[in-house]
């Protein structure tokens, strides 16, 4: 069965340290689709993805309808772990308490929440606003999603993104942790992994950690799994970049090349997108019930 139940205790399998599941991060059902597709364990789905495929900032802009509806059209076009990622919660842990059934209602399987001080800012820009909650607070709205929901709750600490240091990471991993989070998702931007594997290496192993290498992509998987306490990878925003380079690569061909030709035979054919769009299966219910 797809249940969320029945997802989210898929995905609490998955969060192995000795053999991390890895997520691909997505903004829409199609692309999403693609993701089970090429046989990840997970959709994440993205904060700065769905902004960015609306041409707007990572900064806490979108109202939440727009991520839930997200989530919808995912949960019904695939039948993947939906990692959501919910930023702030949208508030405080009143907002908490209201947004987390509500993801949960969307198909959601899991809710990253992180310790940013609403309207939060994202995390790799050079010079961003990066403000923490108080750990205190942020235990709050953990509990405020556990008691609310059933999904999988994995805590984000952007202490490292703040440039808190590794101490008071810990510090907050830890008391998130002991708050109830499933598992402890720690950001980094720093351009080469130190920073990350050392954290690994300091952490107690209470709960599993969770990256997303982003800004660090010399970390392959093997290594993450030989750390031993990372039981999840995100790849987080590499279906919207790999969505722009293909268009802009596609668009630019045709505009100088003058037609269609150039690009006919490199690009998915109309067939392959109606696959995706499940034609095959309404023709059959047309067939059968279309009188
Ligand atoms: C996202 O993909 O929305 C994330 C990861 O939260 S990051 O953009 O690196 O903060
Ligand atoms: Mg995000």
């Amino acid at each position: 069965s797809n249940s969320t139940q029945n997802r989210a205790d898929r995905l609490r399998g998955l969060l192995n340290p000795c053999e991390p599941a890895i997520a691909m991060s997505s903004h829409n059902a199609l692309s999403a689709k693609l993701v089970e597709e090429a046989g990840f364990a997970a959709v994440w789905v993205s904060g700065f993805e769905i902004s960015a495929a609306n041409a707007v900032p990572d900064a806490s802009i979108l109202p939440m309808s727009v991520n839930l509806e997200v989530t919808r059209t995912m949960s019904a076009a695939t039948n993947l772990p939906l990692i959501v990622d919910i930023d702030t919660g949208f508030g405080n842990a009143v907002n908490v308490a209201y947004s987390v059934p509500q993801f949960e209602l969307a198909g959601a399987t899991a809710v990253v929440l992180e310790d940013k001080v609403f309207p939060k800012d994202t995390s790799l820009r050079a010079n961003g606003r990066h403000s923490l909650v108080p750990i205190q607070e942020f235990q709050g709205k953990i509990s405020a999603a556990k008691s609310t929901s059933s999904l999988v709750i994995i805590a984000r600490t952007e202490a490292l993104i703040a440039g808190l240091g590794q101490q008071e990471a810990l510090r907050r991993a830890e008391a998130y942790a002991d708050a109830g989070a499933d598992a402890i998702l720690v950001h980094s931007k720093q351009k080469t992994p130190e920073e990350i594997v050392s954290f690994c290496k300091a952490w107690d192993g209470r709960v599993p950690l969770v990256i997303v290498p982003t800004n660090y992509p010399s970390l392959g998987f093997d290594e993450v799994a030989a750390l031993s306490k990372v039981g999840l990878v995100i790849c987080g925003n590499h279906g919207i970049r790999a969505a722009v380079g293909g268009m802009r690569s596609v668009f630019a061909s045709i505009r100088h090349k003058r037609g269609l030709h150039s690009v006919e035979a490199t690009i998915p054919s109309v067939e392959q997108i109606f696959a995706l769009q499940g034609d095959k299966e309404m023709r059959l219910i047309e067939k059968n019930y279309v009188r």
